[in-house]
């Protein structure tokens, strides 16, 4: 067997895809059986561009399959999620738990690498408890440039949901071995795939780069955010100040909107913060303006309709980002379901790539209803998300409704000083 992968989720089953697609028999671990079954049948469970024709592909070729307990293999790379607990301090035991699977079946020379998202140490960590594990093998220690029967690296994942496949293949990969023969051993391995630069460097290095790409993004998204306040306060509306901010040519600001979403953006910075949270004030305080917007959506949302108390109002959007129908702490969800609890069948709810409605709402009366209707029914709109389908709804089909546009998606809607306006056309 060429390869194991553990965790058959969002980055673990297309991972698995296109390593078996590279011509290398894999197999992919998962603990829920139901996921075992479904991908042996050539199905996937998860939604994803053009997945489900590679497994049925590879599945059909036989060159993978899935289990719930891994085989001998020489590449073993670990892909389950390390969420964050309520303390916002990391929780790697998945990523343990997963190490504990594999060390029976190692052996001397096999590669093992962590793909998971990880706070610094933890790919040491992963050695440490397969050198514990496994005492009949060495294991390679942090610093040591000599030879060991095993060989472990942590090489992030970096890929965007929706454009998995293309970007597994052409993005720049950053390996970091616990020794540089690890990292070398890894190259070569993810060469076998990647069309991107294979970068090396050390474990704790590339443990950091992960968190710190996310982090980025998380800070200049919170940067827009705090704008966005600052500029409804006074009545300018915020896109134009960016748009035109950034026509200067070192100025390049994010999009505003209800808040951060997803698994990886409004979780990552909190493991640099638990790595020394003496230090990283600006992160944190970026995580906490971006939280923050959600709240100030829902209380300016709830203002705006208990102005309008016979109107039906329509959230437009309820995924994490645009044009996917993934709902993963979702700021747009939070917003809605907010409102459907407190207004209950007022609200109406359009989410064009969901055709049910999770089960946040029920019992709030709230339905899911289509553009159409929307657009037929309701006087209020909130927007929350910008999917293509919504931008394309023209100004004469919207321009009486009040809008409450939380992502700049309709410039040329009657908006004034932006809430002010809409609360004295709704007196
Ligand atoms: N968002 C804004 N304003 C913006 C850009 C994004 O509010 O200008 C919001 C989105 O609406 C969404 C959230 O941020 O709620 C995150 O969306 P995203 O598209 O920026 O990122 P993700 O979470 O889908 O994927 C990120 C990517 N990381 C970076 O771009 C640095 C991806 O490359 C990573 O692989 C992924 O996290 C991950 O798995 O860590």
């Amino acid at each position: 067997l060429g390869a194991v992968v553990m965790g058959l989720g969002y980055i673990g089953l297309p991972t698995a895809a296109v390593i078996a697609r590279a011509g290398v028999p894999t197999l992919g671990i998962d603990v829920n059986a139901d996921v075992v079954a479904t991908v042996n049948s050539g199905r996937v469970h998860i939604e994803e561009v053009d997945l489900y024709g590679l497994v049925q592909g590879v599945v059909g070729r036989g060159l993978l399959r899935a289990a719930t307990v891994p085989e001998p293999a020489d590449t073993f790379i670990i892909a389950v999620p390390t969420p964050f607990r309520d303390d916002h301090q990391p929780d790697v035991s998945y990523v343990l738990a997963a190490a504990r699977t594999i060390a029976p079946v190692l052996k001397k020379g096999d590669l093992v690498i962590l793909e998971s998202t990880s706070p610094v140490g933890t790919t040491e960590q992963v050695a440490s408890l397969i050198a514990q594990l496994r005492p009949d093998l060495s294991v390679p220690g942090r610093g040591g440039a000599g030879a060991a029967d095993l060989f472990i690296a942590y090489c992030p994942e970096r890929v965007l949901p929706g454009r998995i496949l293309i970007e597994l293949i052409d993005n720049d990969r950053v390996i970091g071995g616990i020794t540089p023969r690890c990292a070398r051993r890894a190259m070569g391995f993810y060469r076998q795939f990647v069309r991107g630069a294979c970068l090396t460097t050390n474990a704790r290095a590339a443990e950091m780069v992960k968190l710190v790409e996310n982090s980025y993004r998380d800070v200049n998204i919170a940067f827009a955010n705090e704008l966005s306040v600052i500029a409804e306060n006074l009545g300018i509306d915020v896109w134009e100040v960016i748009r035109l901010a950034n026509r200067h040519p070192r100025v390049s600001i994010l999009q505003p909107g209800p808040g951060v979403g997803g698994h990886c953006i409004a979780v990552d910075p909190w493991f640099l913060v638990a790595g020394d949270p003496d230090n990283s004030r600006l992160i944190r305080t970026a995580r906490e303006v971006n939280d923050a917007k959600t709240d100030y959506v829902i209380g300016r949302a709830i203002r705006l309709i208990e102005k309008l108390p016979d109107a039906r109002v329509a959230c437009l959007g309820l995924a994490f980002k645009p044009n996917i129908d993934d709902f993963r702490e979702s700021p747009a969800l939070e917003v809605a379901t907010a409102l459907a609890r407190q207004f209950g069948n007022r609200i109406a709810l359009v989410e064009p790539h969901a055709r049910t409605l999770p089960a946040a709402f029920d019992g709030t009366g709230a339905a899911l209803v289509d553009l159409d209707t929307a657009l037929a029914e309701c006087d209020a709109m909130i927007v929350l998300v910008d999917h293509d389908v919504f931008r394309s709804v023209p100004l004469d089909e919207r321009a009486d409704k009040l809008v409450y546009d939380t992502r700049g998606l309709w410039p040329d809607q009657p908006r004034l000083s932006a809430w002010e306006s809409l609360l004295a056309r709704a007196a």
